[in-house]
C-alpha cells in the first residue's frame, strides 16, 4: 500500500486541471512511449489449416458473395482484437469463392496481395486485365485499382488475402469506392501484364507508375523453379534460406508500395539461424512442413497455416524432414526502410 504524499495528490490536482483542458504531463508516459526496442501489441500466432479449411464451407452456406461483398474469415491477432489486423500495420484473411460467384468490383486505397491456396480457374480482374489463378500464384491488387473476382469453375476458389489496411486506417488514409458495374469489362486481353513487363522488357512507347508493380500475376510454376534452380548451386540466407522477392521490375523493389512478399525454400533436414526485424511477418505454409521457433517457442506449421512473427521477435527456421519446405511470407518493412526505421540483428551466441 502507498501512502499519499502531500506532493502526489498536489500532482494529482494539477494532472485533473491538465485533463480538462486536454494536456497531459510527458514525464509520466515518457517510458511507455520511448522503449528501448519495440514492444508490439499483436503477439506471435499460428492458425492451423485443418481448423479454418471446414469454416470456409460452412461461411459458403451461411453467406452469399452478393451480401458479403467479400467472404473472409479474417485472421485477427489475438493481441489486436477487434481491429481486423494481423500486426499493428497488416491485414490478412483467408477468401473463399464457390463456383458461379462473383465478388463485385471496386476500388480503394489499401493496397492488397493475394496468394492462391485451393482450387483452380478462378479469376480476378485488376484494372481492367483478367488472370485465371493457380494455387502458389501471387496476385496484386495495388492502391486504387479497381478489382473483382470471379469462379467459373466447378470448385470453390480459396486464397490467402494480405492488405496493407491497419496502416492505412492508422495513418486516416482510407478511400473506397464500389465499381458502377458489378464486374469489369475485359479491357486487356489475358497475360498482358505478363507480356509487357515480366521478360526482362518493356514497351519502348508507353510508361507505367513504378509506385507499385504493373505485373498482375507472378505465377507459381516460374517461382518454384527459381527456388529450385537456386538453390541447386546457393545456400541462401543464413535465417531464410534460399528466398526470393516479388519485386516491382520498374524499381526492381517490392511489389507494393508498402508491402513485400517473398517465397522461401528451407532445405530438407536444415536449422538456419536465428534473427530478429523490425517490421512484422506474416508466413503461409505451401509445400511440405517445417518449425518457426518465435521467441524460443516451436511453431510446427503445415501446408496452407498462418504464422505471425511480430517486430522484434526473435525466430528462426527448421526442416526436420527429407522434403523441401516451402514458405511464402509478406512484410511491412517498405513502411518503415526509407525512413530509417528498419533494424536487423543476430543475437549473439
Ligand atoms: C478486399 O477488397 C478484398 O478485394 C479482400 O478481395 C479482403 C479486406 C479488407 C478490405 C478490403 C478483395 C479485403 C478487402
Amino acid at each position: 500500500m502507498r501512502t499519499v504524499l502531500e506532493s502526489d495528490a498536489r500532482r494529482q490536482a494539477y494532472y485533473e486541471k491538465l485533463a480538462d483542458l486536454h494536456l497531459g504531463p510527458l514525464w509520466t508516459v515518457f517510458r511507455d512511449l520511448l522503449t528501448p526496442t519495440p514492444r508490439p501489441r499483436a503477439v506471435p500466432y499460428q492458425w492451423r489449416w485443418q481448423s479454418i479449411r471446414p469454416l470456409l464451407d460452412e461461411a459458403v452456406a451461411l453467406v452469399s458473395t452478393e451480401e458479403a461483398e467479400r467472404r473472409v474469415l479474417v485472421l485477427e491477432n489475438p493481441g489486436l482484437e477487434g481491429e481486423s489486423a494481423i500486426t499493428q500495420t497488416l491485414y490478412a484473411g483467408i477468401q473463399i469463392i464457390a463456383p458461379g460467384e462473383v465478388a463485385r468490383a471496386h476500388r480503394h486505397t489499401a493496397n492488397a496481395l493475394r496468394f492462391i491456396l485451393e482450387g483452380e480457374g478462378a479469376f480476378t480482374a485488376v484494372g481492367g486485365e483478367r488472370t485465371i489463378m493457380h494455387p502458389g500464384d501471387f496476385v496484386v491488387t495495388p492502391t486504387w485499382t479497381w478489382h473483382d473476382h470471379g469462379n467459373q469453375s466447378q470448385q470453390s476458389v480459396i486464397w490467402l488475402d494480405g492488405l496493407d489496411l491497419p496502416a492505412a486506417l492508422a495513418l486516416a488514409a482510407v478511400f473506397y469506392e464500389p465499381y458502377p458495374e458489378e464486374s469489369q469489362l475485359p479491357g486487356r486481353p489475358e497475360g498482358d501484364s505478363r507480356w509487357r513487363w515480366a521478360q526482362g522488357m518493356r514497351p519502348a512507347f508507353e510508361s507505367a507508375t513504378s509506385l507499385y508493380s504493373p505485373i498482375l500475376n507472378y505465377p507459381y510454376a516460374i517461382a518454384r523453379e527459381t527456388l529450385e534452380r537456386l538453390a541447386a548451386t546457393s545456400p541462401g540466407s543464413p535465417y531464410d534460406g534460399v528466398i526470393i522477392q516479388y519485386i516491382n521490375p520498374l524499381s526492381g523493389g517490392p511489389a507494393l508500395p508498402t508491402i513485400d512478399a517473398y517465397l522461401q525454400r528451407i532445405g530438407p533436414k536444415s536449422s538456419l539461424q536465428a534473427h530478429r526485424h523490425s517490421g512484422s511477418t506474416v508466413y503461409c505454409g505451401v509445400e511440405g512442413a517445417g518449425v518457426i521457433e518465435i521467441d524460443g517457442r516451436p511453431y510446427a506449421w503445415e501446408g496452407h497455416d498462418v504464422l505471425v512473427v511480430p517486430s522484434w521477435v526473435p525466430h528462426r527456421h527448421l526442416n526436420p524432414h527429407n522434403e523441401p519446405a516451402i514458405l511464402f511470407s509478406f512484410t511491412d518493412t517498405p513502411l518503415l526502410r526509407p525512413f530509417g526505421l528498419y533494424r536487423e540483428e543476430a543475437p549473439e551466441s
